[in-house]
């Protein structure tokens, strides 16, 4: 079935060859992947694109043996975006912090009170699995509608081991239900939950411990920590990461977002698939990322509800080479956006990016931050994840406030 508008992927569709008629396709793939080509055609066998190119060449033997096929009459079909930052899962919200940050109260300031992050926590652990199940869905299927077919979720409001294991297995389902692709990465070093306010060295042990069970039930595909002064020191950080690196699993690091505290180097130093935010990204980090070949994610949605003024180093990534790319940061306290493509307009209007930037970001480079090489572009071989757009030409996605 192809949306109005929005993501989706032809995933559960067997192994039938299906074809996707009539197309303006922007593919992102090769130097003339950007403007659409009109009157094109898509081939999927299963969740596999397998042919695509202009309508009448579609070769005879294939088109012969298509056995579903669907009339794009001539909407804009683009690679589903690929949303790499999100921290779906959680209880509550946070609109009375909203209203105390606007009348001049900080967000770092409000953290070390109780608030906050740990305000999320209190309300993760409150809810039941059927209701942080179902806001997730709701969530992710905001995200689905403004054209994401894969998101990565974060744990990191549970802080025990139980509520974190709630979390993460709510955020596989979420995949289920929505017919969306997840990755889950574990973000047990998010803050310290107040029970181990005076130990915060203790808490790190414990997630060091948590790692192997849930690496042993296939509940997460990274490890995350936010290393700043509301988060965690960079040798706690440090400890997170080793005992990642020990069990194979990837590295992704909150880095620098309120403060220029290393971690961007730490991370980059373990091969960290992504640091995110980068506000105070240094030549030290710039560098140590460029050797990794570490991704940087840019969230702007943080950027505007925290009003900082600071933004990531765009014009030295760019110099050195490094892959940018850019996600909501969905949470309830600094980043409360359920659409990427409103991401992608701020990260060009408040970051300078170029909207071709923008799109790379939300796809083949969102898909590196990820570690998968398997989508972000419309290629034979490729997975078939599209978004279908009612606009003419991509760039259009960008420039609307959705
Ligand atoms: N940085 C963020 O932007 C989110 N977490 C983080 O480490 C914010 C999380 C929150 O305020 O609830
Ligand atoms: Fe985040």
């Amino acid at each position: 079935m192809i949306p109005a508008t929005g993501g989706f992927t032809n995933m559960g569709a067997g192994d039938s060859l299906t074809a996707w008629r009539h197309g303006r396709i922007t593919t992102l793939h090769g130097p003339d992947g950007w403007d659409p080509k009109e009157a094109w055609s898509v081939l999927t066998r299963g969740e596999i694109i397998v042919w695509l190119g202009p309508d009448h060449q579609l070769p005879k033997e294939l088109r012969h043996a298509i056995e579903f096929e669907h009339n794009l009459a001539g909407k804009l079909l683009t690679p589903g975006l690929i949303d790499c930052h999100t921290h779906l899962v959680y209880g509550g919200k946070r609109d009375a912090e909203f209203e105390m940050r606007l009348s001049g109260v900080g967000y770092e300031e409000i953290a070390r009170a109780g608030g906050g992050i740990r305000s999320t926590v209190a309300a993760t652990r409150a809810a039941s699995r059927a209701d942080l199940l179902g806001k997730a869905c709701q969530r992710a299927r905001r995200l689905q509608n403004t054209g994401v077919t894969t998101i990565e979720i974060k744990s990191g409001y549970g802080l025990d081991y139980d509520t974190e294991t709630v979390c993460l297995e709510v955020a596989r389902q979420v995949g289920n239900e929505c017919g969306l692709s997840v990755v889950t990465t574990c973000l047990s070093a998010h803050t310290v939950p107040s029970e181990f306010s005076d130990n915060a060295d203790a808490y790190v042990d414990l997630v060091c411990d948590w790692l192997p069970h849930w690496k042993a039930q296939g509940l997460i595909d990274a490890v995350d920590a936010f290393c700043d002064t509301v988060g965690f020191s960079l040798e706690q950080t440090r400890r997170v990461f080793e005992s990642a690196v020990r069990l194979g699993l990837p590295i992704k690091c909150h880095a620098e977002q309120l403060s220029l505290q290393g971690g961007a180097a730490l991370a980059a130093s373990y091969g960290a698939l992504s640091c995110d935010h980068l506000e105070y990204l240094d030549d030290v980090g710039i560098a140590a990322m460029r050797a990794s070949g570490t991704v940087a994610v840019l969230l702007p949605g943080a950027y505007y509800t925290l009003k900082q003024t600071t933004p990531p180093p765009v014009a030295k990534l760019r110099q050195a080479g490094i892959r940018v790319a850019v996600a909501t940061d969905h949470n309830p306290g600094s980043s409360p956006l359920l659409s990427l493509p409103l991401a992608g307009n701020m990260a060009c209007t408040l970051f300078g990016l170029t909207p071709q930037e923008a799109w790379a970001g939300m796809t083949t480079n969102a898909a590196a931050a990820l570690g998968l090489t398997d989508r972000g572009r419309l290629q034979p071989g490729l997975r078939a994840h599209f978004a279908c757009w009612e606009l003419e030409h991509p760039r259009e996605v960008v420039y609307w406030l959705n």
